[in-house]
């Protein structure tokens, strides 16, 4: 993958978006995102974070074997936060938070790869359409406990917020979405829904991925 994608291209990635890593799954990784691509999962990131995630020469093979199964899949890999090991692997691309490395001076290290940004305000969101981001994700919308330090929950409202304001930049919501709330972020404006538990904790991950991205709609479906 290139790493240049148009804002059409960016909103069909984001529809169905895993975000996983190994503190997150019940099995072995791999064999979620394996199952998730299976299912149609439209984006894969690692996010290898919290308690008890691995660190130097685990992560970096997880990395890769995750990279692996993208790859053949033809779907964008996204590493979180770490941009060494996004550089180190030539990731498709790089998802930071606002305590990361700005935006900005990633865009100017990593070039042309996707690049993803959280955004809890209309002004974050402006900042990163500055910065060069490609896209914006936008949570926690739902209560969630997959993230320790999550702002106060925002309700689909901040996208909607965001949408009246002139943000166009492709949009994902994040935070606490299951299959049925998933049609309420996108008729809030989001261009699809990033998820960590409703994926990697259900029984059949690749059923639980088809039932997203039927609640998703197929609108950017050409
Ligand atoms: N970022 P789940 S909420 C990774 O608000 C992450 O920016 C958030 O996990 C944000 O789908 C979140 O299990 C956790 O709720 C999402």
């Amino acid at each position: 993958m290139s790493g240049s994608v148009s804002p059409e291209q960016m909103r069909q990635y984001l529809r169905m978006y895993l975000v996983v890593g190994s503190v997150n799954c019940q099995t072995e990784p791999i064999r979620v995102v394996e199952e998730a691509l299976s299912g149609g999962a439209t984006m894969i990131q690692l996010r290898e974070k919290g308690p008890g995630a691995l660190e130097g020469e685990a992560k970096l093979a997880l990395a890769l074997q995750l990279q692996a199964a993208c790859r053949r899949a033809g779907v964008p890999f996204i590493v979180n936060d770490d941009v060494e090991l996004a550089a180190r692997i030539g990731a498709d691309g790089i998802h930071v938070g606002q305590d990361d490395e700005p935006a900005g001076s990633i865009r100017a290290r990593m070039g042309s790869c996707i690049l993803g940004v959280s955004a809890h305000t209309v002004e974050e969101a402006r900042l990163a359409l500055a910065q060069g981001a490609d896209y914006i994700g936008v949570g926690p919308i739902y209560p969630t406990a997959s993230k320790a330090d999550a702002q106060p929950v925002q309700g689909p409202r901040m996208i909607e917020k965001m949408r009246k304001q002139g943000i166009q930049l492709p949009l994902v919501g994040i935070g606490g979405i299951t299959a049925e709330r998933a049609s309420e972020v996108i008729r809030a404006g989001a261009d699809g829904v990033a998820v960590i538990s409703a994926v990697t904790q259900a029984g059949d991950v690749r059923e639980a991925v088809q039932t997203f991205i039927k609640q998703v709609g197929n609108k950017y479906l050409s």
